[in-house]
């Protein structure tokens, strides 16, 4: 196969943090052991497919500015699927990531009928088996695309049209059996347009009921077929619709117990999704913790001054150590990873910016799990926050969460000239400089 990113050699070498060669690694050393684990393991890298080969820069305003040439109209759309997929697989090789993920849209062009787009879908998913063989990278997860086709305008399990709910059945039934001939760790469910414009024609009950069936026919179908990765729902709370169905990871977490699903399905979540929720990322992933449903992430950053999902790469080491300090306190990943769900910005044109881009985010997440590791071995934000909840563990706490004091009883306490409870420091800012003395040591 022809090469594409000739100007890059590959695999991107790590040559340490002094290191001046842009093409390098500065601190994601995929084999030094961190915690226990090698780092490669610990981050479990992911490439997306579609933002990176399957997007050509094209915004509202404009059309597209980056150099993927199997997007070009005119193209057998085949033969530039196979292109575009030798091109992916090189760059995942010459970056050296163990995963991607990728939507049935992005690798296998639509056909004419449904039986048509199914076999485009087969023929390249077969193809993908072989070039996972060759090149060692892995599927962290499979998708389906149920956003950007017309018929899903009004939302696919949630549209007032039973059959588009079918027709995104099918769909999923598909790339489903696909993620699980490529050996996928996850599938991913984003309700891309699962929610609503106006309530004034909405019915959110039946919406609701809806999704729910969907969620259980792809949670049956994945015991059918024997597909022991996790089912993932990624949530957003707004964008394409004004209101998302996925809100944020509580309210997904709502929606599986009310469904009776949280034991079958957690959560993939977004940087900046979490922020466009108005959360902090670490406060998803310490939530998704707390209620047992905590899966993969979708590493990006959003804008602190634009209110929409600009999907750019993360560069805030500060920002990425909170993240992976809940990561690495919730025991780290199992079937999860880090996806870049990350684009260029659309004047990087040269095609080394795809390196540049992705060597960014991994340095970021790198120094972010040495400096979140650094923190958790040195242990002093895990005592204080022991010592701050400590009365929990004497009699009076105990007694208070086991049930035997009722509301008299405490009314008793009180009356008998039990003490006032001193308040004493939250010590916020002190534990801020915890943060930024671990950020500066981490090495
Ligand atoms: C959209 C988004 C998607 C999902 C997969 O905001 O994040 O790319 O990750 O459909
Ligand atoms: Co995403």
């Amino acid at each position: 196969m022809p090469e594409f990113f000739t100007d890059v050699t590959g695999p991107i070498p790590y040559l340490g943090p002094d290191s001046n060669e842009p093409l390098s690694f500065r601190w994601y050393d995929k084999d030094r052991v961190v915690a226990g684990r090698r780092m490669e393991d610990h981050l479990r890298f992911a490439v997306c497919y579609w933002h990176s080969f399957n997007w050509d820069g094209f915004d509202i305003f404009g059309a597209g500015t980056l150099d993927r040439p199997w997007l070009a109209p005119g193209l057998d759309p085949m033969e530039a699927a196979r292109a575009k997929q030798d091109a992916a697989f090189e760059f995942f090789a010459k970056l050296g990531v163990p995963f991607y993920c990728f939507h049935d849209v992005d690798m296998a062009p639509a056909g004419d009928t449904f039986a048509q787009s199914t076999a485009n879908l087969n023929e390249l998913v077969e193809r993908a088996a072989g070039l996972q063989e060759q090149t060692g990278v892995g599927l962290l997860w499979g998708t389906a695309n149920l956003f950007s086709h017309p018929r899903f305008a009004a939302g696919a399990a949630t549209n007032p049209n039973p059959e588009m709910f079918a027709r995104a059945a099918a769909q999923v039934c598909n790339i489903l059996e696909a993620t699980h001939r490529l050996g996928g760790e996850n599938y991913v469910l984003w309700g891309g347009r699962e929610g609503y414009e106006t309530l004034l024609n909405t019915d959110l009950q039946r919406e609701a009921d809806q999704l729910a069936r969907f969620m259980h026919l792809v949670v049956e179908h994945k015991h059918r077929i024997g597909f022991t990765g996790a089912i993932l729902i990624e949530p957003k709370p707004f964008e394409p619709t004004k209101h998302q169905y996925d809100y944020d990871s509580a309210t997904v977490h709502a929606f599986l117990q009310r469904y009776d699903l949280a034991s079958e399905i957690k959560v993939n979540i977004e940087v900046n999704h979490a922020t466009l929720a108005g959360h902090d990322f670490h406060h998803e992933i310490a939530y998704a913790n707390a209620a047992g449903i905590f899966g993969s992430i979708d590493a990006n950053a959003g804008d602190d001054r634009l209110g929409w999902d600009v999907d750019r790469f993360p560069v805030s080491v500060e920002q990425m150590t909170l993240g992976m300090y809940e990561i690495l306190r919730g025991g780290g990943f199992t079937t999860g990873g880090l996806n870049f769900d990350a684009k260029l910005r659309r004047q990087s044109i040269d095609r080394s910016d795809l390196f540049h881009a992705h060597i960014a985010g991994m340095d970021t997440m790198a120094r972010a799990l040495l400096a979140a590791s650094l923190l958790l071995e040195e242990g002093e934000l895990e005592a204080n926050r022991e010592a701050r909840y400590a009365g929990w563990d004497g009699a009076l706490g105990r007694d208070i969460m086991n049930g035997s004091l009722d509301l008299p009883s405490l009314q008793k306490w009180a009356a008998d000239g039990a003490p006032d409870p001193a308040p004493v420091s939250g010590r916020q800012e002190a534990l801020e400089n915890l943060v930024a003395r671990a950020v500066e040591r981490a090495r």
